[in-house]
């Protein structure tokens, strides 16, 4: 293989970040360094779940947290070592994270403190003991014009089509980091042997459509009456095959494969989540950049998920996202019952 094919193959996340920075105007680096937060962050937290069942770490930390789940010890981790990762990135002035119940300032009153940074350190927490993949989602909003230092609310209540940049880190048969700046979707596969995010999913688009249907299906009595026509319809192949089902209950994990392969994955409020059990700010929003960057539609039933007003931190949604046929199927089912 000649000098340049080999140079083009190998492009780690840190030179794509470098050349995705160039899309921000006056952005001298502080954003690429940003995200460095979180690629370094995520090593760490991959190389302790890699390891769940070998140390200590594994099972409940005993904690119970803002969302009244019992803390996992790798939650706990995964959570302080990407708030220690993030607080030293001087153009970071808030954290908002699942695990905290408020959101955090860090650099008071740094004039380069422009970015807020909300992330589920680990989503799919519950499945670790089984050894089920795990993921860590995020999400970053530029501190609007009117939004006081002192005020981290008025940084991150933003609605979706705010954020700058979004991804997640999937934990499983491999580590892959899925991030946009808005400019598509690009996939960086972990390599462990020397320690560095390599571009192994460019550009990535969802299938027209797909072959999968994900859902928590014990729930679908208490769905909103849509949502039962709709299964049913994919079921039955009105859309040409029937469809298979698949779910993991690791969100990351479900919306990972339904962003590669296609097909539809939904949350919809239930009798025990009557606004949903996903939240808002840093679940929907970062994969419904993801997905609408990478030619796919996320909605909250009725609504965009990107358009979406938030009035609080860990406010829930409602979510259906995925390829273009199906979700142009349910918009019909829709048109008729919602
Ligand atoms: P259920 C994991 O606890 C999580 O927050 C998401 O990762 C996942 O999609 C969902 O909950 C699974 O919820 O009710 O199907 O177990």
């Amino acid at each position: 293989m000649n000098q340049t094919s080999t140079a083009q193959q190998i492009l780690t996340v840190q030179q794509h970040i470098l050349q995705e920075q160039k899309r921000f105007p006056g952005a001298s680096g502080e954003f690429s360094w940003l995200l460095s937060g979180i690629t370094l962050a995520t090593k760490l937290i991959q190389a302790k779940v890699r390891r769940a069942g070998l140390t200590d770490i594994i099972g409940e930390q005993g904690e119970v947290n803002v969302q009244g789940e019992v803390q996992q010890k790798l939650d706990v981790y995964s959570n302080d070592v990407l708030a220690h990762c993030l607080s030293v990135r001087e153009s970071i002035g808030v954290l908002a994270s699942e695990e905290n119940e408020n959101p955090i300032i860090v650099h008071k009153g740094s004039e380069n403190a422009k970015y807020a940074v909300i992330f589920d350190p680990l989503d799919g927490s519950s499945n670790i003991d089984v050894g089920v993949s795990v993921g860590t989602t995020f999400s970053i909003m530029k501190r609007p014009e009117d939004a006081a230092l002192n005020d981290p609310e008025k940084w991150i209540l933003q609605p979706g089509s705010a954020q700058v940049a979004a991804g997640y880190v999937v934990y499983g048969s491999s580590t892959i980091l899925v991030y946009s700046v808005g400019n598509g979707v690009h996939g960086f596969t972990l390599d462990p042997a020397v320690g560095a995010f390599m571009l192994s999913h460019p550009n990535i688009k969802m299938p027209k459509q797909g072959k999968y249907y994900s859902v928590n299906e014990a729930y679908r009595d208490t769905f909103p009456e849509q949502y039962g026509r709709y299964i049913d319809s994919l079921r039955r192949g009105d859309l040409g095959k029937p469809y298979a089902s698949r779910y993991i209950g690791s969100m990351v994990a479900d919306v990972h494969r339904t962003l590669l392969k296609g097909g539809v994955f939904l949350y919809p409020e239930t009798k025990s989540n009557p606004d949903g059990k996903l939240r808002l700010l840093y679940e929907a929003n970062p994969i419904a950049f993801l997905v609408e960057q990478a030619g796919g539609q996320a909605l909250d039933g009725t609504g965009r998920i990107l358009d979406i007003q938030p009035d609080s931190v860990h406010q829930r949604t409602p979510i259906i996202l995925g390829s273009p046929t199906e979700m142009e199927a349910y918009q019909s089912i829709c048109s008729q019952q919602c």
